[in-house]
């Protein structure tokens, strides 16, 4: 018999409700001593709260019995008053009680999991909703907690299954006369489709994670161009230092963007110049490293010019921005022009950013959202790719799709080592 966990399932106190929730074998008798009965399943019950021999407070109480609860065992929720008081009161209560501990951060859904009420992309998918900052992850997220990676990876897995039994067949009747020698001649375009169809997810992979985790534009160019202005202007909020200065930033600085819907991450850096000192060479590398990694540059100078053959030479898109155009009204160079003192400018770059993140990322969301989800579509590719080489002894192909097959069980979680599901349940919060 496990422990009876308990957590504070909404936010930080003060709020006007705060749910507590318990799950585990301890939930009946938990409820007897705090409201004196166990209510019928799944209906509100407004009651008087208790702790020991004191009323702490007075609310909902909801009680979902196992298996048919969200961790599969009985599960209840206090809704209570969420006042710091109240909460560490019946917390405390709750503490005391044999049995009973706090719950450690996404062990709720570590239980649910380990019960198949929903399996490792739904669990991530879930842990994405919560974490989720613009409608495109929203969606996104919505998707995977939805099951529908999970039924993807099963179907596919349960195809492989059946290929392998086919190649198998193969193998034990291939001495009878009966079965024909080439049993396997409808295994192999099967394959090809599978892989094909595997091969269109991953496609998508890169998309998907870039949904998740935001496009990375990094703001680049001369000391004094403006790239603080810019950031700040851009995230209409005082992040980064400004001064008349060159060599003012040092540090990456990084501001979240929703731009229509999707996450864009905007990062501030030192300013490219020979020479400087040493913390500002040390800001120039962070900077040049940050930027080989990002989706897109934005080059700022305040004469237009051309960016130099580094920047050019980066994989990012490069954007080429003339800032301080309200100093130099009409002048030439190429790119956006933009002033912080016309916010028009602004919002047209901001607009500009939109349409280069739609283009990126719009359309119907990936399946994948994950590095980890896509390693493991990765080995069943390869596996495929290994299964589907022609004339190879079925012995072999049957042994590439089981290892197919394999990786798509560690996609949902129902194979794999103690270690992973750890890494990944803990990253959730407390009272998940
Ligand atoms: N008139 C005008 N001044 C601007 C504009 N943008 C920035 N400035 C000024 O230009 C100076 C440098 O701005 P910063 O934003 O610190 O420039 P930076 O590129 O971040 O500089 P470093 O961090 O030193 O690399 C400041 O005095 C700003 O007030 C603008 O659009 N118009
Ligand atoms: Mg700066």
């Amino acid at each position: 018999m496990t422990d009876t966990i308990f957590a504070l399932s909404s936010g930080a106190p003060p709020s006007g409700v705060a749910v507590v929730r318990v799950s585990g074998s301890g939930v009946r008798f938990v409820l007897e001593t705090t409201i004196g009965y166990v209510p019928p399943p799944r209906r509100a019950v407004l009651r008087s709260i208790s702790g020991g021999d004191q009323l702490i407070d007075r609310g909902l109480v909801l009680f979902f019995p196992g298996p048919g609860s969200f961790t599969g065992e009985d599960v209840t929720e206090f809704h209570l008053h969420g006042g710091r008081a109240v909460l560490s009161a019946f917390l405390a209560y709750l503490g005391g009680l044999p049995g009973l501990r706090l719950a450690e951060a996404g062990e709720f859904t570590r239980r649910a999991f380990d019960n198949e009420r929903l399996d490792l992309t739904e669990a991530e998918g879930l842990a994405d909703l919560i974490a989720a900052e613009t409608d495109a992850q929203r969606r996104q997220a919505l998707r995977l907690a939805g099951g529908a990676f999970r039924q993807k990876a099963e179907e596919w897995r349960r195809h492989i299954i059946d290929l392998r039994a086919h190649a198998e067949a193969d193998l034990d009747f291939s001495d009878e006369e009966d079965v024909p020698a080439d049993v396997s001649s409808g295994v192999l375009p099967a394959i090809d489709n599978l892989r094909a169809e595997i091969g269109r997810e991953l496609a998508a992979a890169e998309r998907g994670e870039r949904i998740r985790d935001g496009l990375e534009v990094v703001v680049l160019g001369p000391p004094n161009a403006g790239k603080s202005s810019l950031v700040n202007a851009l995230a209409e909020r005082d992040i980064a230092i400004v001064t008349d200065i060159p060599g003012t930033t040092r540090d990456l600085l990084e501001v979240r963007l929703d731009l229509d819907g999707y996450a864009v991450t905007l990062v501030d850096t030192a300013g490219l110049r020979d020479g400087g000192d040493a913390i500002e060479a040390e800001g120039m590398r962070r900077g040049r490293a940050r930027a080989a990694d990002a989706d897109m540059v934005l080059w700022l100078d305040e004469s237009g010019a051309l960016p130099p053959d580094e920047v050019l030479a980066l994989e990012a898109t490069v954007l080429r921005v003339r800032t301080k155009a309200d100093l130099s009204p009409g002048a030439g160079g190429g790119g956006i022009s933009v002033s912080i003192h016309d916010r028009a400018s602004i919002d047209g770059l901001l607009r500009r950013l939109s349409e280069e993140a739609a283009g990126r990322l719009g359309g119907e969301a990936p399946l994948v959202s994950r590095v980890r989800q896509r390693q493991c579509l990765e080995r069943a590719f390869r596996a495929l790719s290994d299964a589907g080489v022609r004339n190879l002894p079925t012995e072999v192909v049957a042994d590439h799709l089981r290892r197919a097959g394999d990786a798509l069980g560690r996609l949902t979680g129902r194979i794999d080592v103690e270690e992973v599901l750890g890494a990944i349940f803990s990253t959730f919060c407390i009272g998940k």
